[in-house]
């Protein structure tokens, strides 16, 4: 008893947060963090589009007014940074990935998705990750516009999953019929990318976490 409750005194804040992943330790603040420049918006010519295998084999195209009158949600979600650091409870507001997949449906053969942002920046997803009841297409963070330095009009948050699987800027996503490495997968990251397993890099991966090649 008294034992236990000395080593608790001992435990440093961290360690003892249960929403934590390993390896992790919490931030204060809301750092900016991505690869390459910060694009800019032009309404005009902006739209968000769905390609590849989808279930009419049509792309499915919203336009910027289109988007922002999609039916929205809010979540509450976790970042964290595979450079170790995590932002507790961020309150996310936009458009929930399912409605996406309602509103544009893959083919049934559909197993991954790959979400495109600005200047080529992707991220590649499991489908059953990218529909988790928890991702969304995020417009607003704690009620406020994001700004464009953190994604605006459009990012991808997957709360239950490392970070860069979420792109900032997102302009379209691609049904796929097999799983193919996005910006950073490519680059030495894991495929799949779940803190609490903490799959930071791709020689962690074990046979089936990626495709063949
Ligand atoms: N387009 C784009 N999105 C991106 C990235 C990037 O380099 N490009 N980096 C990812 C990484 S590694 C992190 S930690 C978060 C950081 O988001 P923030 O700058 O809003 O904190 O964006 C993710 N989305
Ligand atoms: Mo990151």
């Amino acid at each position: 008893m008294g034992q236990s409750e000395h080593q608790q005194q001992g435990a440093r804040p961290g360690e003892a947060d249960p929403r934590l992943p390993p390896g992790q330790r919490p931030q204060r603040g809301w750092p900016v963090l991505h690869y390459g420049p910060v694009p800019r918006f032009k309404p005009l010519t902006w739209e968000f589009q769905v390609f590849g295998a989808t279930a009419s084999g049509a792309k499915h195209t919203w336009d910027h007014e289109e988007f922002s009158a999609l039916p929205r949600t809010t979540v509450v979600g976790d970042l964290h940074c595979v450079t170790r650091f995590t932002m507790f409870g961020n309150e996310w507001g936009g458009v929930a990935t399912r409605t996406v997949l309602e509103l544009a449906p893959p083919a049934p053969d559909v197993t991954h998705v790959m979400v495109w942002a600005e200047y080529g920046y992707s991220s590649n997803l499991r489908l059953a990750d990218f529909a988790d009841e928890r991702s969304l297409f995020a417009t607003h963070r704690g009620g406020e516009p994001l700004t464009v330095e953190h994604g605006f009009p459009v990012r991808l948050v997957v709360p239950h999953l490392y970070a860069w699987k979420g792109p900032k800027w997102v302009r379209a996503v691609e049904y796929m019929r097999a799983d193919r490495r996005g910006f950073w997968e490519e680059r030495g990251y894991h495929n799949l990318g779940d803190p609490w397993r903490e799959q930071r890099y791709s020689y962690q991966e074990q046979p089936g976490d990626g495709p063949e090649t």
